[in-house]
């Protein structure tokens, strides 16, 4: 890995910023604050299975799913850590059903911050991998006022920013402001995001497939048939490709983009949407896996190029090494045309 100089996250957004002639500096303080909520959040994450907070609250999410206590405190944690610093004119969260309002107290600024606050928390018992993914978009409502529902459904193609946080054997920060994607490792010493991964570039060719086995049967035909060419033998292509799932969208990514390899969460007879969301998932991840040399489609077209409808859009999703997700978009393509 290229030797990298002793670089913090604050300083790496800063200069980062200078690139761009006219930038405020308001991003990067954004960023910064992210940073901070993502420090404290890893630090309960750790403890969760010390503290009383693992287990259910009883409660439902919007989506209906149970909510762990540690998905109510990420998700509280990212709000009280956002909802001052002036930088945005509202926020939404996977786990709140509305747009999340700036109080009258504080100043509102031009940006828009969209979260899913502990992705894969159903894991959270078993001690696996989860994370934090945040969009962030500049508001199309006028400046001054409170931000929309129109501001939190842009195409994904309008984001300014992206990133996760992956609480695992370490913590780390990858994220992106259009000019490549830095991973930065936390040094729980003295509490700083640290640049360990400089300029990730995923490898435009894998030999792993990252889905759902388990719902082979409502499947497209299309994709039934890719999933049986990853498994033919083939030396010339690397073939059989090696099954990894995780069931935690931030692990299988992080892996797939540090080694290569392709994300599926598809379509099928029984969510003809798939199951992951457009604005807090899918349109982050694929900025973060564009910028990186990679790709993300929902079979047919670009992730980014979605308008969504609703704020909590589902969409079906194949991201990762570009020539892998070409290849599965042309299996679905010829399945449509003997199909059809
Ligand atoms: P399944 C976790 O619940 C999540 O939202 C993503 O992190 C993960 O990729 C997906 O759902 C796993 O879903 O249906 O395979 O358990």
């Amino acid at each position: 890995m290229e030797q990298t100089q002793f670089m913090t996250l604050a300083r790496h957004i800063i200069e980062e910023q200078s690139k761009y002639p006219g930038a405020t500096g308001e991003l990067s303080k954004l960023l910064h604050d992210l940073s901070l909520a993502a420090k404290v959040i890893s630090l309960e994450v750790n403890k969760a299975g010390l503290a009383d907070i693992i287990g259910f609250t009883g409660d439902n999410n919007v989506h209906g799913e149970q909510v762990k206590k540690l998905d109510v405190f990420a998700h509280d944690m990212m709000v009280r850590a956002m909802e001052h610093g002036g930088h945005l004119s509202v926020m939404a969260s996977e786990e709140e059903e509305d747009i999340i309002r700036i109080p009258n107290k504080f100043k509102i600024g031009k940006y828009v911050l969209l979260f899913d606050p502990l992705d894969g928390s159903s894991n959270i018992d078993a001690n696996v991998s989860i994370g934090t993914i945040f969009s962030i978009y500049r508001r199309v409502s006028p400046d001054g006022s409170h931000g929309t529902m129109e501001d939190c459904t842009q195409q994904g193609i309008k984001q300014v920013a992206a990133g996760y946080v992956i609480y695992g054997s370490s913590t780390m920060l990858v994220y992106t402001a259009g000019a490549g994607t830095h991973g930065f490792t936390l040094d729980p010493a003295f509490g700083e995001f640290i640049l360990s991964h400089p300029n990730i570039q995923t490898p435009k060719k894998s030999k792993i497939y990252s889905i759902n086995e388990g719902n082979y049967l409502y499947w497209h035909p299309g994709l039934k048939k890719y999933i049986k060419y990853l498994q033919d033998e083939d030396k010339a292509s690397k073939r059989p490709y090696s099954a990894r799932y995780i069931g935690s969208m931030v692990a299988d990514i992080h892996r797939n983009l540090l080694y290569g390899g392709i994300f599926m969460y598809p379509a099928d007879s029984r969510n003809p949407d798939g199951k992951l969301r457009l604005q807090y998932e899918c349109n982050p991840m694929a900025f973060i896996v564009e910028q990186a040399g990679g790709r993300a489609s929902n079979g047919k077209q670009r992730v980014m190029e979605i308008k969504p409808e609703k704020l909590h859009q589902r969409v079906p999703i194949f991201i990762g090494s570009e020539e892998d997700v070409k290849t599965v978009e042309k299996f679905i393509a010829e399945s449509e045309v003997t199909v059809s």
